[in-house]
């Protein structure tokens, strides 16, 4: 375990992990996991600790699951880092949250493109701080041409207002002879939503005991499978995924003997 030691940052598999991992890959692996990474406020507040740590303790978090789904063979990982109703926080801590990309970019951009992972962002951009935006899009930049997990964060997403802006398209599209209301289906309404290259979600994980959606994919999600944990955002470890994945293959299973 030295090793650890020598490699700094670099991502080490226990061998337990290691085993799991390959176990796992066995079965069905979900295509698209998405993730609402509740609880960082209050993992701070159990020790005392300001808001922001939390925050930037689950933003360690995001890398690590994110090393660990590529290696699962996830196909696109959609972490729910702000909402669009989150910008009702303190200002301060609104500031920081919108430095985290920042960060996160500038310490790991250079692993996710050594790992071939793609970044994606949906969310209402225009109202993002302009620092916050041109982090982002340049690991969108920088990542294009890779094909590995996409990794895929909504900020300043809400799922009602995407609804409803798809609607608008749609009307406009009908308006303009570009849709006939005979064409409109499930699948075409879908390719107006934020989320248009992405398969809906396999599975959806979310953190720190709330059992409700909070406005995350609310249309995308009409068939996924749910996985709630009690576990806090910046406690959730590489074995939590790995339990998350386990039941989904469990359910698949059961559901498969119905078949
Ligand atoms: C944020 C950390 C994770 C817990 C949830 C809230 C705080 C990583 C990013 C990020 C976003 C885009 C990007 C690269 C990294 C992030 C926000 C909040 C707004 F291209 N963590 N994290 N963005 N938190």
């Amino acid at each position: 375990m030295f090793n650890k030691f020598r490699l700094g940052k670099k991502q080490e598999h226990s061998s337990t992990l290691r085993d799991k991992i390959e176990e796992l890959k066995k079965q069905p692996i979900p295509e698209h996991v998405a993730i609402i990474m509740d609880g960082n406020g209050r993992w701070a507040k159990k020790r005392a600790l300001p808001r922001v740590a939390g925050h930037h303790e689950g933003m360690k978090v995001v890398r690590k699951t994110t090393m660990l789904a590529n290696k699962l063979g996830i196909k696109a990982l959609t972490l729910y880092a702000f909402s669009t109703e989150n910008w009702k926080r303190p200002k301060n801590e609104v500031e920081y949250i919108m430095r985290l990309p920042e960060e996160f970019l500038g310490t790991f951009l250079p692993e996710l493109v050594e790992n071939n992972v793609q970044v994606k962002m949906i969310g209402y951009k225009n109202q993002l701080p302009v620092h916050t935006l041109h982090a982002i899009e340049k690991a969108i930049e920088e990542t294009k041409d890779n094909n590995g997990l996409v990794l895929n964060f909504a900020l300043n997403y809400g799922s009602r207002a995407e609804i409803i802006d798809a609607v608008k398209q749609v009307l406009n599209d009908s308006k303009n002879g570009i849709l006939n209301e005979t064409e409109l289906n499930e699948d075409v309404f879908s390719s107006y939503l934020m989320t248009s290259e992405f398969k809906d979600p396999d599975l959806l994980i979310r953190t720190s005991g709330e059992i409700r959606l909070s406005n995350f994919m609310l249309w995308q999600l009409a068939y996924s499978e749910f996985w709630f944990t009690d576990v806090l955002w910046p406690d959730f470890s590489e074995n939590h995924l790995l339990e998350a994945i386990e039941v989904f293959q469990k359910r698949q299973r059961r559901f498969g003997g119905i078949l």
